[in-house]
Order: C-alpha cells, then structure tokens, then sequence
C-alpha cells in the first residue's frame, strides 16, 4: 500500500537519462518524460515511477489526479549564500548612481557591510533568518540547496554560519550541502594582506573535516579580491585536504578564473560572465560544470550575459541557480532565473529543465541522489501549476508551484510554504 499516487500528470519529467553522469552539450537537449505518467512513494520513498495505465493496479491511501499538471523533480539550487545577517537595501541608491559592485566593496560596503552584520548576529537569529529564506526557496520548487558561508572572514563566525546551514538541514529535514568560502572577501583587519588572510582561513581546514561542516571550499577570484595565482595556490591546498573545489569564476572581470576551475579539475565553474573564449570552448572539453547565475547579471544591470548557448554548443554541461544573497542577487525565485535563462542566455526549455535538476544535482555532487525521479529516492516531487515543461520559462515573474512534496511529505502548496 502506497501513502500517495499522483496520476494522470499531463507530463512527467523523469529526467532519468539512464545513466548517473551530467548532461553535456546536446544531451542536454534530451527532456526524459512520460506522458500522462504517474508516481508513487510509501515512508518519503518513490517505489513507482510509470504511465498512469500501468498504475491502476497500484492501492494507494492518497491518490491525486494531477490532469493538466505538469510534475517534476524537486529543483535543485547548487549556488545560494543562504545565512547571512541584515540586508543590503540602503545600497541600492548608490548602484543608481552607476557605483559599481567592486567601488561599494573596496569602500568597505558590500559584502563587508554583510560580513559587519553577520558577525553580530547570533545563531539563533541567522538561524531564524535564514529559515524564512529557506522555506521561501522550497515555495519555488527547490528540494537540494546549497549553502556558503563567506560573511565571517574569521574563524568563529564561519563555523557559525555553517552550523546554521548544517542546523537548518536537520530541523527541515531537507539536503543543504555546505561550502565553506572564507575566502568571499578580504576583511578590513587584512586589507592589503591577502595572503596573510588566505592563510588564516586555511587553518580551519582541519577543524571543517572533523565537524563535516563542509563538503566544497569556494573562493571569490575577481580583481581586487582574490588573483588567479593566490586562488590557485589556496584551492590546490584545499583539494590536499580533501575538499571539492567551487570558483566564483569571472564573475565581472575576465581574470581566468574559469581555466583555473579546468585545471584544477573543480566540480564547478560558477558565474562565468567575463569568461575569455577560450575557456568558453575548453569548457565543453573538462567535467568542470558551468554554474549560471543569470539573476546576478541582471541584477547587476550587466550588459553582456554568461555565454551559456555557446558553451553548451561547445559541449559543455551547464547548470543554473539562484546565486540567493542580500547584495547581487536578492531572489529566491528559481523560476524566474529559469525565464532568463531562457531569453538571455538563449538555452531551450529542454536545457534549462536539465540545468536546474540532473546537472545542478551533479554541482553539488548529488547526482546519484537528488535532481530525478527514479525508484529508491527520496520523494521529492513538485507538482505545477503549468500544462507542461515549457510553460514554467515562458510565463515569468510568479510562482507556478501548485504542491511541494519533500521526503513525501506536503510542504508547499499555492506557491506558499506550509510544512
Ligand atoms: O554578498 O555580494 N558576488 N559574492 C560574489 C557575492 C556576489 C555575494 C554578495
Ligand atoms: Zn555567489
């Protein structure tokens, strides 16, 4: 006996390709769907994926008609800067003025304005905060979220902000993997002593491994923050330890953040906006995945956006997400990243539905657990409000969630949280 059936989904994104491995180049134009297909789960677990014929034998305590209801994966966010204290709105009439992102940080603004606040948060206020942002985040659609510190640039409040994030998973049960990026900012205590600083946060390497506090190691590599040769030097200690490795990669100056992602061999290339041509062509030749953050360019009011059509052109596997923080990205709202990807990064729906479950999954190394719906996973389930896949990127702006099942449990429903 199942808990819950869903039948007769108008369409039922799978996004099994038969294989545990992420979708590069025209794969990506694959979409693995049944029509008119079905879904069962029993204790949080899927035990029957299908068409809805060969699920009228299945005995259900729950079963729910979704015609005319697109159903999917829960999503996955694989770049979100989840905790955080205070917020950054008194910033915005400088950004009108034309004051660029990296004049706020170098006049003590920006991030470090958040790093000042964070600081003086307590847990349980970071926690609370960052609740509300989480629950809003699974309102959209999203099941897997990745989470960063980088707003303590010193010991104590990183550990903070990634026992928050590692909190935040249990109380919600919910998959948040962590990446520690004390290397987001250099503080005001190092200014000019970058190298002083990277060696300060590479003391809690160790302390990370022992307490499983975080899975991937991050660095912000952008002009008049962190160089290419410092990045390197830092990420390959990182790796020794035995950590993934994540670069925010040419984000607004083209420094060559994406090769070195290549040649270290990271799980992920994240923002990638100013990535020379060349490294959007020896992309699609790495495993490196390609982390789009369209919301952050617009946000940004950037001209130019991340050269996603070529890169998958070029074979590379492209996944979005939110880029979720209180500076570039102030969103929680996934779907509308998906829309822009659509109509500025020229992706199809097809990539774009890829991009945001099996390749996001495969970011955050979850590929063999979140991101498709195959039998033995966890029942994370999203059930639209949209007749079929290309509905979602196409009608922008709102919350298309009709139902949010996390471990087969409701905790979405109407576009509002309610777990
Ligand atoms: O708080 O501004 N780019 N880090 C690098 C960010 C954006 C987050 C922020
Ligand atoms: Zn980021």
């Amino acid at each position: 006996m199942l808990d819950s059936l869903l039948i007769n989904c108008s369409q039922l994104l799978t996004m099994d390709h038969g294989h545990d491995h992420q979708v590069h180049g025209e794969e990506m134009s694959k979409l693995p769907l049944i029509e008119n297909g079905a879904i069962g789960w029993k204790d949080g677990v899927i035990q029957f994926v299908g068409t809805t014929a060969e699920a009228l034998n299945l005995k259900s305590k729950k079963v729910i008609d979704c015609s005319g209801n697109l159903v999917s994966p829960g999503l996955v966010d694989p770049h979100t800067h989840l905790v955080f204290g205070g917020s950054r709105e008194h910033e915005m009439s400088l950004k009108q003025q034309g004051v660029p992102y990296l004049e706020i940080l170098q006049q003590g603004g920006g991030i470090l304005s958040t790093v000042e606040a964070t600081r003086k948060a307590s847990f349980e206020n970071l926690l609370e905060k960052a609740s509300f942002h989480l629950e809003r985040l699974i309102s959209y659609g999203i099941t897997t979220v990745e989470a960063k510190s980088g707003y303590g640039l010193d010991l104590d409040t990183e550990l903070k902000q990634l026992q928050v994030a590692k909190q935040l998973a249990e109380e919600y049960e919910i998959d948040i993997p962590r990446t520690f990026l004390g290397a987001h900012a250099i503080p005001n205590e190092y200014k000019g002593k970058p190298e002083e600083f990277l060696e300060l946060m590479k003391q809690m390497f160790q302390k990370l491994k022992e307490e499983d506090l975080a899975e991937f190691v991050d660095i912000f590599c952008e002009e008049a923050v962190f160089n290419v040769e410092q990045s390197a030097q830092y990420l390959a200690s990182a790796k020794e330890a035995g950590f993934k490795l994540k670069i925010h990669a040419d984000e607004i100056v083209s420094l060559g953040g994406t090769e070195l992602a290549i040649e270290l061999g990271a799980i992920s290339a994240d923002h990638l906006i100013a990535a020379s041509e060349r490294a959007v062509k020896e992309l699609g030749n790495s495993e490196v995945i390609a982390v789009l953050l369209p919301g952050t360019t617009f946000y940004l009011n950037k001209e130019g956006y991340a050269r996603g059509r070529e890169m998958i052109d070029n074979g590379a596997a492209v996944a979005l997400a939110t880029d979720f923080n209180p500076g570039s990205s102030p969103t929680e709202n996934i779907q509308l990243i998906m829309n822009l990807a659509m109509l500025k990064l020229k992706l199809t729906p097809e990539e774009i539905w890829n991009a945001v479950t099996i390749n996001s999954a495969h970011a955050i190394n979850r590929g063999s657990s979140a991101g498709a719906l195959k039998v033995g996973r966890k029942a994370n389930v999203v059930v639209w409000n949209a007749p079929n896949y290309i509905y979602v990127p196409y009608h922008y702006g709102v919350n298309h969630t009709n139902t949010v099942y996390l471990n087969g449990e409701e905790v979405a429903r109407g576009g509002a949280y309610v777990g």
